[in-house]
């Protein structure tokens, strides 16, 4: 059964022209054992809720993945799928991408990021335990990685987080074939991933990796443990290719039809390419209906739920919100006007996640260490520790690549919406999740806080300039900079109402004044931008802003005005909403005057809006270390640049 994997992976690999024929040939034993012998799924209902996750955390095995869903029998995974390996439009996409095919759990390819997703879905899973119950959420999340993921930095952040939140139902197969692309490992890499992983808590050992019965001990012992598992497989990379195997060379390219033919002889595989003897095949296919009674005998226990919390934990898999989120966001609003709150929007963030953790019960919050600046935690909400899932916020540790990380594997598990919060300029250290939750369309939800120079004292390297933009550059994202209390609420609907997607919130330090006043309430941030004050007479001049710089161009609006220039004011809290917008709205808003944008950030990407007949106000360069107060003006981000700025347009 392992031999059709290594077949089939060498045959698609060289049909395709290109590939990785290695991994899956080396880590094909284990996979054959996991799968045979071990892993609870059903291709027929391939999203079952309480299936065990299986991540392949070394994406470029994808072969490895593909093959054991179509030999397992997941209908969109044929035979001419496998055939059409890398090929546009197939579902066998060089890595795997989720969404292609039932059992792609998560995109992956960049490595180190299928372990860190494989943290948040292991921990997914017990927070839904804690609340519904081991009858009905009791499952595995079973990794495959590679030396790569494991020399990659997330996968340092993610297992130490694992180790610390006592995951022990996450069990690591490590292809331990000390074979990376420039060669042995022993060129990079002389860790003991074993003593590694004993220190951050996690059970560890070393295996045959080609022993069937030595790797289902070692998973035995593993389901076991009291804490998460890593098991070191040693493999040999290509396994069964005469001259390739053990060697990079079989890593990432076809091996070639002479090595084809002796691996064939080696391994005892006389059938074509991509033809599976009957025999094997059928054994195969048995596996696949292993999981059939075992999701029936689930959706029994799940219909023995009293009908509330058997259509609550329906419709969190749904994806789709309670009842009551558009009343609650009307009522903050309600109260932030009343009160006229002049508060930085981090804590108006902080004041919306109090109701909105009541609300909605699938949220579950946490910061990469900076809780009382990122206002991340609710008034309600406990903290998740090790051995009591019930809290639903997470204490990520100064780990903002593995908080992003776990984050995705928290979403793409379901049944939980993941927020997280770091300062706006370490968006960096996650961006290559943020990424993958773009390309993924997983609905996280990023808390970006101090994110201007308006954050002050810590200075330039704390001060974000040119993440807006870069953020702004990821197809995907939707980035929100809301300018006041009622905008920040606006921004957190929609960030909530988007289940099939990344948002971001960038919120200041510093406190800005009420500017939606409007007794009414409409989100009005679910255009993207909208006239916060239109000109009184006909407009001369159009100030686009967002964030903290609204209310500088509502001052510049002022002064311009006493000299009898007309400005309307046009807040832009999320260009991405705007660009969604209908066009004839979109001219109306941004109107014919010439424009002046004022935002305290590089000016990248911001030409868009300005038309041809535009000018910037933000930022030429890196902040510096100094008050809030005193950066502005020393920067030139003032109502009177912006006035000086919209009278030189005239
Ligand atoms: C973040 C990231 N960096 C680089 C790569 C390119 N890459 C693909 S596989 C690989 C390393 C291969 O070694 P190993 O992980 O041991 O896999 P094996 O050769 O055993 O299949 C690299 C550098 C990548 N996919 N992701």
């Amino acid at each position: 059964m392992a031999n059709a994997i290594r077949a089939l992976a060498m045959d698609a690999v060289e049909q395709a022209k290109s590939g990785h024929p290695g991994m899956p040939m080396g880590m094909a034993d284990a996979a054959a054992v996991l799968f045979t012998q071990f892993l609870r799924f059903d291709p027929k209902a391939p999203d079952w809720p309480d299936r065990d996750r299986f991540v392949l955390s070394a994406g470029h095995g994808s072969m490895l993945l593909y093959a054991l869903l179509y030999l397992t029998g997941y209908a969109a995974m044929t035979l001419d799928e496998l055939k059409r390996f890398r090929q546009l439009g197939s579902r066998t996409a060089g890595h795997p991408e989720r969404g292609h095919a039932g059992g792609i759990e998560t995109t992956t390819g960049p490595l180190g990021q299928g372990f860190g997703n494989s943290v948040g879905m292991a921990l997914a899973e017990r927070l839904l335990a804690a609340e519904f119950g081991d009858e009905i959420v009791d499952h595995r999340t079973y990794v495959l990685a590679s030396d790569g993921d494991l020399m990659e930095g997330v996968s340092h952040e993610a297992a130490s987080l694992a180790g610390h939140l006592g995951l022990n139902k996450l069990i690591v197969l490590y292809d331990d074939n000390s074979v990376s692309i420039d060669g042995p490992t022993e060129l990079a890499f002389s860790d003991d991933p074993l003593l590694r992983f004993r220190g951050y808590g996690w059970a560890a050992e070393r295996i045959d990796g080609h022993d069937h019965t030595v790797i289902a001990e070692a998973i035995r012992r593993a389901q076991k443990s009291d804490r998460p598992s890593l098991i070191a497989c040693r493999t040999t990379i290509a396994f069964g290719a005469p001259t390739k195997a053990g060697t990079a060379a079989a890593h990432g390219a076809p091996l070639g039809a002479v090595e084809i033919a002796g691996a064939r002889e080696r391994l005892g595989w006389s059938e074509p390419p991509f033809v599976v003897p009957e025999d094997i095949r059928a054994e195969w296919q048995e596996t696949g209906t292993r999981g059939e009674a075992l999701r029936h005998a689930w959706e029994a226990r799940l219909n023995s739920l009293s009908a509330k919390r058997r259509a609550d934990f329906l419709r969190r898999q749904r994806r789709e919100l309670p009842a009551g989120l558009d009343e609650a966001i009307i009522k903050i609003c309600g109260e932030f006007r009343e009160k006229n709150v002049k508060v930085a929007t981090r804590q108006a963030s902080g004041t919306v996640l109090d109701t909105l953790t009541r609300v909605v019960p699938e949220l579950v919050g946490g910061s990469a260490d900076l809780t009382p600046s990122n206002n991340t935690k609710a008034k309600d909400q406990k903290d998740v520790c090790r051995g009591d899932y019930s809290g639903r916020y997470i204490r990520y540790g100064v780990r903002e690549h593995g908080m992003a990380a776990a984050m995705n594997g928290i979403a793409v598990h379901g049944g939980l919406i993941p927020y997280g919060g770091t300062f706006l300029t370490f968006s960096d250290y996650a961006r290559p999740s943020i990424r993958l939750a773009a390309f993924m369309g997983a609905g996280v939800i990023y808390v970006m806080t101090h994110d201007s120079i308006g954050l002050g004292e810590d200075g330039p390297t704390h001060q974000p300039v040119e993440h807006l933009a870069a953020l702004r550059a990821m197809p995907g994202l939707y980035v929100y900079r809301p300018a006041d209390p009622v905008e920040t609420a606006e921004c957190w609907a929609l960030a909530l109402q988007r289940r099939d997607g990344p948002s971001l919130l960038a919120l200041t330090r510093q406190s800005v004044p009420l500017l939606r006043r409007e007794p009414d309430f409409e989100n009005r941030s679910a255009h993207g931008a909208y006239v916060l004050a239109e000109a009184e007479g006909a407009r001369q001049i159009t100030l686009l802003a967002t964030g903290s710089e609204l209310s500088v161009a509502m001052a510049a609006r002022e002064i311009l005005a006493r000299e009898g220039i007309h400005a309307a004011v046009v807040s832009m809290p999320c260009w991405e909403l705007f660009e969604k917008s209908p066009r004839e709205y979109r001219d109306a808003v941004l109107g014919s005057a010439p424009r002046v944008a004022v935002e305290a950030a590089v000016e990248f990407g911001w030409a868009r809006w300005l038309g041809p007949r535009g000018a910037f106000i933000g930022m030429r360069g890196f902040g510096a270390s100094a008050p809030g107060e005193a950066l502005f003006p020393h920067f030139g981000i003032t109502p009177e640049k912006v006035a000086e700025a919209a009278r030189s347009l005239l």
